[in-house]
């Protein structure tokens, strides 16, 4: 991005898969639009997750952007899940093609954002104190873009290198030959356990709370396959569309309850070799919702890891015994399980043994020092409202965000917040983009705020603020479907947990996305068109 200038109209923050269609959707409108990204280029959390075994948990062409035929035509997914490499190359093309690249400025970390009443504007400062100011602002910062790391004594004292997933070093790590820890065994720890099991000297995994994770099932896609695949691009986004989660995976029509024990087993074992998220979301519904066919269900996957893993008490404790099957996030693996048969992998229960701290030399357990030479911190991020939280934005009256947002965030259809005029967030807490499959949310989330922008510009406004009552009934209905939901009780991310957050009481739930689903979500936005945004005042 070239030249100085640092006013503009719309200013988006965040140059990942949400910041780049909306940039697009914004330039072809003619608007005066700038992308202010942090990291040294475009991408996101394609940029920035560079660990081995990084890759979709969602079939690559349900992920792909769906808003360009040409772009449909061109590009060749190699993998039905396809890798961080790959996805980051896709960003990039995607950005050139549409030109977008020249509308980016990378390396500009935005720390402060203070709303002017008089001028109706915001004013954003980076990291080197250069201000910018813009009548609206768009937030496109995603859900998972705060990583934090435990709260573990003496995690700066080690000597050899330490990491969080998020901070994977650029350049080749050396793991031949050499003791690499990893700490943390959700989405992420399953990934790269499973890739660099063989590549390093000793593994040892440190793992409080095992999970439920199931098969990828990952293939190639041929040219011909591919063909297949554009031949069906209208079919498999209306299939999405339809669908709760944003995927083609559809549940299976019947109950758990009224099939015989042969006919579960027949749909188990069919969908557990079948790819994504498949056991999960086309399984029997009650096997989702009801607490005895989900535990048959868990003990059928229980039975799977056993057959999985040599030794018996390993396995047991890679069997989760404190949750149901798809009550936290699913990880998705690749020979996982199998890693434990291993002579250079051992896992370290940390139920058994918790860690006391961490050495010059590695991991002191309440067992034993575990010396290492390499720590990698697997242990999640900041859900959801992390990346707005770590911005100071200061709204009417200086109400700082953050502290408006003590204890659970509070928005209107995960778009926007009282008191902070003219800010859109795409990709907010409380929209469907943290449940759903993310660039079918996204692509939802770019196009609402594209038009209720063009809609207030239209009018000659230059002023957007939600009522407060429109934004707690919203509040309202994020609660009352989350209520509902079975893993409402469980701590995880879905929740809101991560107990690694300094500022949170790490007992509170949260309610961080809205968990109704693409169709009923999509339904309450096209409801605000329809009835004129009255819940905003525009003027
Ligand atoms: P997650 O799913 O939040 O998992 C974090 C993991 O780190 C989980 O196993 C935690 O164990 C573990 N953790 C956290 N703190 C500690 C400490 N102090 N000691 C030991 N272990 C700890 O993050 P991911 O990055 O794996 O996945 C996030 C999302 O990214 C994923 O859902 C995808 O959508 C992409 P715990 O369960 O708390 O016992």
């Amino acid at each position: 991005m070239s030249g100085t200038r640092k006013e503009f109209d719309v200013i988006v923050v965040g140059a990942g898969v949400a910041g780049i269609y909306q940039i697009k959707r914004l330039i072809d409108l003619g608007v005066d639009a700038i992308v202010l990204e942090g990291n040294e280029d475009l991408g996101g959390t394609w940029f920035k997750n560079r660990y081995p075994g990084c890759r979709f948990d969602s079939e690559s062409y349900t992920y792909g952007y769906s808003f360009s035929e040409e772009l449909l035509n061109e590009w060749h997914w190699k993998e039905r899940f396809s890798s961080q490499p790959e996805n980051l190359k896709y960003m990039n093309y995607v950005a050139d093609k549409f030109g977008l690249r020249r509308f980016i400025k990378c390396g500009t970390s935005v720390e402060r954002m203070v709303w002017n009443e008089s001028e109706r504007n915001w004013s954003l400062t980076d990291q080197s104190g250069d201000v910018y100011t813009a009548r609206f602002v768009i937030t496109c910062m995603g859900v998972l873009s705060v990583p934090v790391l435990p709260k573990i004594k003496g995690i700066d004292a080690f000597k050899g290198e330490s990491f969080h997933s998020f901070h994977w070093p650029d350049e080749p790590l050396k793991l031949t030959g050499r003791r690499v820890g990893v700490v943390g065994t959700g989405a992420t720890g399953i990934q790269i356990i499973s890739e660099i099991a063989d590549k390093a000297g000793e593994l040892f995994v440190f793992q409080r709370n095992p999970n439920w994770s199931v098969p990828l099932n990952n293939s190639p896609i041929s040219q011909q396959e591919m063909e297949g695949i554009r031949q069906r691009y209208d079919e498999i986004f209306t299939n999405c569309e339809k669908s709760h989660g944003g995927f083609e995976h559809q549940t299976d029509p019947r109950r758990c309850k009224h099939v015989t024990r042969e006919e579960r087993l027949e749909l188990w074992d069919k969908l557990y070799d079948a790819p994504g998220f498949a056991l999960l979301l086309a399984n029997f519904p009650d096997t989702y919702f009801e607490e005895g066919p989900n535990r048959e269900l868990s003990d059928y996957i229980a039975e799977r890891i056993r057959k999985r893993v040599h030794d018996p008490k390993t396995a047991e404790k890679l069997i989760p015994k404190d949750h149901g099957f798809g009550m936290k996030r699913v990880p998705l693996e690749t020979r996982y399980f199998e890693v434990y048969n291993r002579d250079n992998v051992r896992l370290i229960d940390l139920k058994e043994t918790p860690i006391e701290c961490v050495t010059e030399n590695g991991i002191r357990t309440s067992l034993q020092d575990i010396d290492l030479d390499v720590i990698v911190y697997a242990t999640g991020f900041d859900p959801a409202v992390g990346a707005l939280e770590h911005i100071n934005i200061l709204g009417t009256d200086g109400t700082v965000l953050r502290d408006k947002w003590t204890g659970s965030p509070s928005t209107y259809l995960g778009m926007l917040t009282h008191g902070f005029p003219n800010l859109f967030m795409v990709a907010g807490p409380q929209s469907v983009s943290g449940s759903t499959n993310y660039p079918r949310a996204i692509e939802t989330g770019v196009n609402w705020v594209t038009d209720l922008f063009a809609h207030v510009r239209e009018g000659g406004n230059t002023r957007v603020e939600v009522q407060a009552d429109a934004e707690k009934a919203w509040v309202e209905e994020v609660k009352t479907v989350q209520e509902k939901m079975p893993f409402n009780k469980v701590k995880s991310w879905f929740t809101g947990f991560n107990p690694n957050v300094a500022r949170r009481d790490p007992d509170q739930v949260r309610y961080i996305a809205y968990w109704g689903g693409g169709p009923r979500y999509r339904k309450h936005l096209q409801n605000a068109v329809d009835e004129g945004y009255r819940d905003i005042e525009i003027e």
